[in-house]
């Protein structure tokens, strides 16, 4: 995209303001279920439709949600909504949206996914040529806000900038805009504070901060409203999982975040750990610009996973916070698109994180041609990976060259239940052979391509596991 410039003007900026801390111990955070288990998230985000849809709905129907499963073998899904149909009217909140949203993530559930409810924007609002903010809460100070391409230029146009700085208290004529925010929020997570399908709420997608940038805007705005929302939105909901993202224009493209470390309530209640996790998104600039993975391209892309790799684990470390990928994705019809996929997932392992790919609306950038049609890309997407880890991991990897998932883990004390791994049925056909340095007791299940080990404790010894794919007639151990 042609902010990179921009980007890296601010990403100068981050690099004096952004310390890391060095010793933080982020490996060691995972999301988890109740259980105690290490979840490790893989999906599709849901969906770009879903902001220029009359109802705020997306294109997918519940036997779209089968065929993703059966298709990818994903179990999260980053789900879109937006403040203008939450609220469409000043503190008259749509709860006919919010259950259309529940119905939605009751098809999810029946598939076994965990759904992150992202308050989607991009470019402010609809009012000013984005989608988001309603139009009540959108003061363009009548300058201009024309759409631009690429559609990130629009965020410099004077009237998002303008929207922004009324959001943000850079100008103090609208104090109650941020409030607002935080009322809808609260609003949101009291409709589901219950709902287990729900793994939690990523408080804004891809942060702009209009006339303020670089460390000012995120330890400054950006803070102050992360943790008011949390604050509020621990006043009902105690126990979901609350995500933040750093400004979008620096971290995407590899650059540092200086967002700094957050307040979970939740703390206060004896042995409960904070639920805070950090969510940044991936785009290299000439991955996101649509480009291919070849050459110059590939080179200088392969330069931007290294960095990310390193200031997220900075920042992650910072904010003591467990990782969560929210976007990543490319033109999958592009040279080299298999290979991007390939070295992202690598990196996903490597930061034993989680991920959410953008996005499963039918086009170039999706495992869809059309619904229920893959893509060529599906089957790369398509990958082994450990669902849940009974125990602390410690590391994990799948070479797609000898289709070996590896993995290695500790015991911990109060996690219970099994370690789950997908195998994907176009690399193991006829399931997985087990190596495991202890006991344990396997289950697979055919039809969903899900081994379930049931593993002894082994006081003092990592747990050591390889799986391979079953060759009929050769391994006797073949478990498939
Ligand atoms: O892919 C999306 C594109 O079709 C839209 O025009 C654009 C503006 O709404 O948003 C794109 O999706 C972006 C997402 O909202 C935020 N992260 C980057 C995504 C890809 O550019």
């Amino acid at each position: 995209m042609n902010l990179v410039v921009l980007a890296c003007a601010i990403g100068l900026l981050g690099a004096v303001g952004a310390k890391p801390s060095g010793h933080g111990a982020w490996q060691e955070r995972f999301i988890t279920d109740s259980q105690g288990r290490a979840l490790i998230l893989y999906g599709l985000n849901t969906s770009s439709s879903s902001k220029y849809s009359a109802d705020g709905m997306p294109w997918i129907k519940q036997a779209d949600v089968a065929a993703e499963y059966n298709t990818l073998g994903t179990d999260f899904v980053r789900y879109l909504i937006q403040w203008s149909d939450v609220e469409p009217e000043p503190g008259v909140y749509d709860d006919h949206y919010l259950a259309e949203v529940r119905q939605r993530i009751g098809w999810y559930q029946a598939q076994g996914y965990q759904v992150l409810l992202d308050m989607h924007q991009d470019v402010y609002g609809a009012a000013v040529g984005g989608n988001g903010a309603p139009g009540w809460v959108t003061d363009s100070g009548g300058l201009a806000a024309t759409v631009q391409s690429p559609w990130e230029m629009t965020y410099v146009q004077p009237g998002v900038t303008h929207a922004y700085d009324e959001f943000w208290g850079t100008r103090t004529d609208h104090p109650e805009y941020q409030q607002q925010y935080v009322a809808a929020w609260t609003h949101v997570a009291s409709y589901f504070a219950r709902n287990n399908t729900v793994l939690g709420y990523d408080l804004m997608n891809e942060p702009w901060g209009g006339s303020v940038q670089g460390p000012a805007f995120e330890t400054g705005p950006l803070a102050h409203l992360y943790q008011n929302a949390i604050d509020a939105i621990r006043t009902v909901d105690p126990n979901h999982w609350i995500f933040v993202e750093p400004e979008a224009a620096t971290t995407n493209y590899g650059l540092p975040s200086a967002l700094p470390k957050l307040d979970d309530p939740r703390t206060a209640t004896p042995g409960a750990e904070a639920r805070i996790g950090y969510a940044p998104h991936l785009y290299p600039a000439p991955i996101d610009s649509g480009g291919t993975y070849s050459g110059t391209d590939q080179y200088l892309t392969d330069r931007t996973l290294a960095s990310w790799q390193t200031q997220v684990q900075r920042t992650a470390a910072r904010m003591d916070a467990p990782v969560l990928m929210g976007e990543w994705g490319l033109d999958a019809t592009q040279d080299g698109a298999h290979l991007y996929v390939d070295h992202v997932q690598t990196l996903l392992d490597t930061m034993m994180i989680g991920s959410a790919y953008w996005s499963s609306d039918p086009g170039s950038w999706s495992p869809w041609k059309a619904p229920g049609k893959p893509s060529d890309i599906a089957d790369v997407l398509a990958t082994a990976y450990p669902r849940a880890i009974a125990g602390q991991p410690v590391d994990f990897s799948y070479d797609k060259s000898t289709l070996e998932l590896t993995m290695d883990w500790n015991d911990k004390v109060g996690v219970t239940g099994s370690t789950d791994v997908y195998l994907p049925p176009g690399d193991f056909p006829d399931g997985g052979d087990v190596q495991l340095n202890g006991d344990y007791k396997a289950k697979w299940d055919a039809s969903r391509h899900i081994l379930s080990l049931t593993v002894k404790a082994t006081p003092g010894v990592t747990h050591h596991l390889v799986i391979t794919p079953t060759v009929p007639g050769v391994n006797e151990s073949s478990i498939g």
